[in-house]
């Protein structure tokens, strides 16, 4: 199989982004008059439930209260999250985000080889296209062929659906593309799909488990060049790439 797309995860790979969604949840808990603070610590734990809404529901469920209470929280968690969203975007436009170290360079000469790119992300269009604005001045859909993300699949990472739904508007097979991630969860779901997936931990990631990564680097900037490489299907080393 030759290599046609690279498929990126967003949070912690393009950019590390957690530490302003963190702050965007504690500026819109303060907005709702919720006395909650989810310090960094607390926020490494709920990182490990995929999506804004989804995580705000797991925290809800841990806490002390009436039912009757914790009903009404739930009923909250859209409100809440629209406001976090907000407030993301707003965090964006200071410009204190930038991408990681190599992913300007893999998009550039991903570019130059003919590959295609992607993203597979659990977060929200909105948010992508508020960080991509902030890092490079430019829309998703200015530089990916397909943005892959949020509510646009019921099951979020570590399900393999958002990968599932990549490939499928890509228009190629899993042995097609390389999958880059910084967390378990979007290994998870990457590998679920049969990709050969890069992975470089994030802050918030590093005590994640990846065995089953292809490929675990520092940084993406330890990757080598792009040009001139293609996947060689080798049938004992699925997704081999071998300089041309
Ligand atoms: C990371 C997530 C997202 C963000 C918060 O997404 O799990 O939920 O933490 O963004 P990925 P939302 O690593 O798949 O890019 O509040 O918009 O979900
Ligand atoms: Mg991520």
């Amino acid at each position: 199989m030759i290599l046609r797309a690279l498929i990126f995860d967003v949070d912690g790979t393009l950019a590390d982004t957690e530490e302003a969604h963190r702050c965007a949840f504690n500026a819109a808990f303060a907005e709702h008059g919720l006395g909650w603070q989810w310090n960094q610590r607390l926020y490494t734990a709920l990182l490990g439930v995929t999506g804004g809404k989804e995580r705000l529901q797991s925290y809800i469920e841990r806490l002390d209260l009436p039912e009757v209470e914790r009903a009404r929280l739930h009923r909250q968690v859209p409100a809440l999250h629209v406001s976090k969203t907000r407030h993301y975007a707003r965090l964006m436009k200071d410009g204190r985000v930038t991408l990681r170290d190599g992913i300007a360079a893999l998009l550039e000469e991903a570019r130059g080889a003919g590959l295609m790119l992607a993203i597979a992300s659990t977060t929200t269009l909105t948010n992508v296209d508020e960080l991509l604005k902030s890092v490079l001045g430019r829309s998703s859909e200015d530089i990916f062929d397909v943005v892959a993300c949020g509510d646009q699949v019921l099951y979020k990472k570590p399900a393999p659906d958002i990968y599932t739904l990549a490939l499928a508007q890509l228009g190629i097979d899993a042995a097609e593309a390389v999958a880059f991630e910084d967390s378990a969860a979007g290994l998870l779901s990457a590998k679920t799909d049969g990709l050969c997936t890069i992975v470089s931990p994030s802050v918030w990631t590093a005590s994640h488990d990846f065995a089953r990564a292809d490929c675990i680097v520092r940084s993406f900037d330890d990757l080598f060049g792009l040009r001139g490489v293609r996947a060689v299907h080798d049938e004992s080393h699925p997704h081999r790439t071998e300089a041309a």
